[in-house]
């Protein structure tokens, strides 16, 4: 089982997309193992988006994720990494296929609802970011034969 990290940012906040973005997640058959409510600053976002930093929209970028508190959600299942990331969609939401979260949520490259971990290593580092391990819930799957395949898991 894979774990990644999706991020639901100030804007969905703002817009009341919460809750249709944890459904979505659920629906898929996802099992949230961490979740909680912060307010970003400038330092986590530094090294948050350092692949950014240098960009002429980092500032803008930056003031966008600290323009409201985001939800931090940690998700569970096989491959679990590429699926969320997939769901999320293309960055430039104005690009972003309809069905997933951006392409029927959004209409912005920056403003484009979420955040998800881009691979296997980058998800261990980001989970390890925004949550403490304590942070995490090891709970029965009891449906977990029916979401998946014995060969599967
Ligand atoms: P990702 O969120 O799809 O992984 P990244 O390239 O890692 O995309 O960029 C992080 C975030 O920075 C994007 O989700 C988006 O909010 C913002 N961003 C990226 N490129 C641009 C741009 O060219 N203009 C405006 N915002 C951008
Ligand atoms: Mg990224």
């Amino acid at each position: 089982m894979e774990r990644t990290l999706l991020i639901i940012k100030p804007g969905a906040v703002q817009r009341g997309l919460i809750g249709q973005i944890i459904t979505r997640l659920e629906n898929r058959g996802l099992k949230l193992v961490a979740m909680k409510m912060a307010q970003l600053d400038k330092d986590i976002l530094k090294v948050h988006y350092a692949h950014l930093v240098e960009k002429p929209f980092y500032p803008t970028l930056e003031a966008s994720m600290m323009a409201a508190p985001v939800i931090l959600t940690a998700w569970e299942g096989v491959q679990a990494v590429s699926v969320v990331r997939e769901m999320a969609g293309a960055t430039e939401g104005k690009k972003a296929v309809p069905g997933t979260l951006r392409g029927d949520f959004c209409m912005s490259h920056q403003e484009n609802v979420v955040h998800t971990s881009d691979s296997l290593e980058t998800a261990e580092k980001e989970l390890a970011r925004f949550f403490k391990p304590e942070d995490f819930f090891d709970y029965p799957s009891p449906l977990l034969y029916y979401l998946y395949s014995t060969d599967e898991l």
